[in-house]
C-alpha cells in the first residue's frame, strides 16, 4: 500500500486545491495531507489565512480523496512527518520545484504543475473589488 503525504496551506479552497490533492491521492492508496498552522503562515507570510487552521482541516479533510490530515506547525518538521506516516511519496505543486528534493532519500518527490489562472491571493484581489 502507497502513502502520499503533501503540505499547504489550503486557504480560501480552490479548484486548483483540490486538483493537486485528487492527482496526488492517485498515486497511492492514502493520501495524508499537512495543513499549515495559523502562526506558521503568521511567520511564513506575515499574515493569518482568511480562513482559520479548524476550518481549513475540516475542509480538507472531507474530501473524498483525502485519507488523514494533521496540522503542519513547522516547515523544519518535513522529515520527522514524512517518517511519521511511512510516506513513500511527497507531492508538491511546482512552485516548489527543487525546494524538497532533500528529502528524496526518505521518499520520492513529485511536483506537479499547478492549475494555471487562480490562486487564494487572485480570489482575494477580486473580492475586494465587490464592495
Ligand atoms: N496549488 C496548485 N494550483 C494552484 C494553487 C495551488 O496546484 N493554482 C497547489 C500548491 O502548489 C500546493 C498546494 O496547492 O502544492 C497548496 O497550496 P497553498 O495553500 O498555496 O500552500 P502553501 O502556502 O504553498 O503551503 O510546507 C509547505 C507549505 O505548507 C505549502
Amino acid at each position: 500500500m502507497k502513502t502520499i503525504i503533501t503540505f499547504g496551506t489550503f486557504d480560501v479552497f480552490h479548484i486548483g486545491h483540490l486538483r493537486i490533492l485528487e492527482r496526488a491521492r492517485l498515486l497511492g492508496e492514502q493520501l495524508v495531507v499537512g495543513v499549515s498552522s495559523d502562526s506558521l503562515n503568521i511567520k511564513k507570510k506575515g499574515r493569518a489565512p482568511i480562513y482559520s487552521q479548524d476550518d481549513r482541516m475540516g475542509i480538507v479533510s472531507g474530501l473524498k480523496c483525502v485519507d488523514a490530515v494533521f496540522l503542519e506547525e513547522s516547515l523544519e518538521k518535513k522529515a520527522q512527518y514524512i517518517r511519521r506516516f511511512s510516506a513513500d511519496i511527497l507531492v508538491m505543486g511546482d512552485d516548489w520545484a527543487g525546494k524538497f528534493d532533500g528529502f528524496a532519500s526518505l521518499c520520492e518527490v513529485i511536483y506537479f504543475p499547478r492549475t494555471p489562472s487562480i490562486s487564494t491571493t487572485s480570489i482575494i484581489e477580486v473580492a475586494k473589488r465587490y464592495k
